[in-house]
């Protein structure tokens, strides 16, 4: 949930990253940690990540970014990850409590078209259940592991997932491709929807000064910490 305080201008915004199992979004959270610069190394460990002993993830991750100021705002973004794996359905709801913004993480490969479609399903499904209107949750694409051999043609993609033509991009987030652009785009949205809202007088028509890239360092906060309503 964002929580903008006009009085500290601070502008708190929850971006979770969905998708399938296996589909790659702790590999975007990672490389996004990578590529962040760190003043020091305590400041690096801030990715959380709660995994199996095979990597895969079982609660969330968690990475706190923020960005040089916006409007006279100082933005962070709290990033997560849901797991993918069917099984843990009540903890994607637990992780989506609270989202701002979806980052949906896309497999490219053509045996994974009916898992990603389940999972989309469950994404707008699991927001309803926790009455959030998916109509209010901006939802960019990332069509990941575009390197893999049988990876289906974007245009295929974009008809089974995409009816609503919202934003995608092409990614190999094991390379660390395509993992910028996919953040810049929802995050530049999501700081418009808010800083337009926030204040009404002034209009934000330099939200994209708000760019996250490696300029942008770990901010200092916990998972759920100091999230409320505007
Ligand atoms: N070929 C290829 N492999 C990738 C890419 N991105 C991630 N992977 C690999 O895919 C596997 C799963 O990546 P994760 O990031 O753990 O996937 P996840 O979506 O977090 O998985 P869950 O936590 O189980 O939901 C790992 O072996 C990654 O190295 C990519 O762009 N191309
Ligand atoms: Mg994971």
């Amino acid at each position: 949930m964002a929580y903008l305080n006009r009085t500290t201008k601070q502008l708190q915004l929850k971006i979770v990253y969905y998708g399938p199992a296996l589909s790659g979004k702790t590999t975007n959270l990672v490389r996004v940690h990578e590529s962040v610069k760190a003043k020091t190394d305590k400041e690096k460990s801030d990715l959380v990540t709660l995994a199996t002993s095979t990597d895969r993830t079982l609660f969330f991750d968690f990475l706190p970014l923020q960005t040089v100021k916006v409007n006279g705002y100082e933005a962070r973004f709290q990033l997560y990850t849901v797991p993918g794996q069917v099984i843990y359905n009540t903890t994607r709801q637990l992780v989506l409590r609270g989202v701002d913004g979806v980052v949906f993480v896309a497999d490219s490969a053509y045996d994974r078209l009916n898992a990603n479609i389940e999972s989309l399903k469950n994404l707008y499904q699991n927001l309803e259940e926790i009455r959030i209107d998916p109509k209010n949750v901006p939802v960019v694409i990332q069509y990941n592991k575009r390197d893999v051999k049988n990876a289906a043609p974007i245009d295929y993609l974009e008809y089974l997932l995409n009816k609503e033509k919202r934003p995608y991009f092409e990614a190999c987030a094991g390379a660390g491709k395509g993992v910028f652009p996919t953040l810049n785009a929802i995050s530049k949205i999501l700081l418009k929807k808010f800083l337009n809202q926030g204040q009404s007088s002034r209009p934000a028509n330099s939200a994209s000064s708000g760019t996250v890239n490696s300029s942008s360092r770990p901010a200092a906060s916990k998972p759920g910490q100091s999230t409320s309503s505007t």
